[in-house]
């Protein structure tokens, strides 16, 4: 099954479905188009009865709540975003290249994609059941600090549904939506049907696809994906025998790029080459800047920024480069900086981690230069 995606799609699993496209059919494009859209799975596409699904909000609120999709679209005002979903994992072959990663998907660059979100903000439903945020809590003597997001498909490791949960502080910030439409059509069954979160500039694991349950509680979510899954772990510890809470929990993106044309390994004419890629900064900053280099890093030159679509939204870039016949080809090599001046790290052997996320370090390529 392939889920409505184009023919060329990298695929890295069938059940789950896990998929990417080729990084060139990334270039150029802010919006992503629906069969070109990364997908990330952790158990079986589960099948929904829109008729029978129900959002049920509840947990240190007022009035809980149980939500038909007609009802929430009917009581909510409608809000439309473009943002772009970034897998932890994008990009983990680099780090799979310092020292192996057993286990794990060899993500690419191109486990992110962006969208047009269409659907109501999670802080409105959050206000309409009366959130008690911040208030002190009798039952557990805590503070109401987290939103915990449910859905129903189990995956097969931990045999648990997947979720997850982001600090109330996000929960209540406008780009955060419940989505029932990507790119002005309904969600397709892979992207969540019929509602999923979005949660842009945070890693796309907490973007929950076909939500059913959201908790206000006081403590992040026990959820295996939440307490034992996508956190930073210490380089020696031992994936298979994570304790709870160890390491730290993912949350917002790092400032990353990557290069998507030309693709590495691949052989381009001498003379000006035209070298694509995207930025993406995460956590609301912007990018600021974007260097390339054609000689592994000794020089660089200045990509153009493509449009600004604001802080949740990838930006492409491009430049030419000077492509001279050598032994050895090109090394093209990428750079950007943030809004807060932050700068890519150069170099991925320091990233390295257990369960292989996160890596943000300087995309390189190499390419063959036709005598
Ligand atoms: N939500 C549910 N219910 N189950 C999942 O397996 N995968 C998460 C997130 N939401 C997942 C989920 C991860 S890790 C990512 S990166 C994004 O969905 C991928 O969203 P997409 O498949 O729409 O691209
Ligand atoms: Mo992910």
């Amino acid at each position: 099954m392939m889920w409505d995606k184009r023919a060329d799609m990298v695929v890295h699993g069938r059940e789950p479905f896990n998929a990417e496209p080729p990084p060139q059919a990334l270039v150029g494009a802010v919006v992503t188009s629906l069969d070109t859209f990364y997908s990330r799975n952790h158990g079986p596409i589960p099948d929904i009865d829109p008729d029978a699904w129900r959002l049920t909000v509840d947990g240190l609120v007022d009035t809980p709540l149980r939500l038909t999709l007609a009802e929430l679209r009917d009581r909510f005002a409608e809000h439309t975003l473009t943002a772009t979903l970034q897998c932890a994992g994008t990009r983990r072959t680099g780090l799979i290249a310092v020292r192996d990663i057993p286990g794990e998907t060899p993500w690419r660059e191109a486990a992110v994609s962006t969208a047009t979100w269409t659907g109501v903000r999670l802080a409105d439903v959050l206000a309409a059941a009366g959130s008690r945020a911040g208030e002190r809590n009798d039952a557990d003597d805590a503070e109401a600090r987290h939103v915990a997001l449910l859905g129903p498909d189990v995956a097969p490791g931990p045999a648990q549904a997947f979720g997850g949960s982001i600090p109330l502080a996000k929960a209540l910030a406008p780009e955060v939506l419940l989505a029932w439409a990507m790119n002005g059509e309904p969600l397709t069954p892979v992207h969540g049907a019929p509602l999923r979160v979005v949660v842009p500039g945070w890693i796309g694991a907490r973007s929950v696809k076909w939500i059913e349950r959201i908790t206000v509680q006081a403590r992040p979510s026990d959820n295996w994906f939440q307490a034992h899954a996508y956190r930073m772990l210490p380089p020696d510890a031992d994936p298979s025998a994570i304790p709870a809470g160890a390491g730290f929990s993912l949350g917002e993106l790092a400032l990353t790029s990557a290069i998507l044309d030309p693709a590495d390994g691949t052989t381009v004419p001498a003379g000006p080459v035209t070298v694509t890629g995207y930025a993406l900064a995460g956590g609301g900053r912007g990018v600021a800047r974007v260097d390339v280099s054609a000689d592994g890093g000794a020089t660089w030159v200045q990509a153009d920024l493509g449009e600004d679509h604001g802080p949740w939204c990838w930006r492409q870039w491009s430049t030419e480069v000077d492509a001279e016949p050598q032994a050895g080809g090109l090394e093209l090599v990428a750079r950007a900086w943030d809004s807060a001046a932050a700068l890519q790290p150069e170099d991925p052997a320091g990233l390295w981690n257990p369960k292989g996320y996160m890596n943000n370090a300087w995309p390189r390529v190499r390419v063959r230069v036709e005598a």
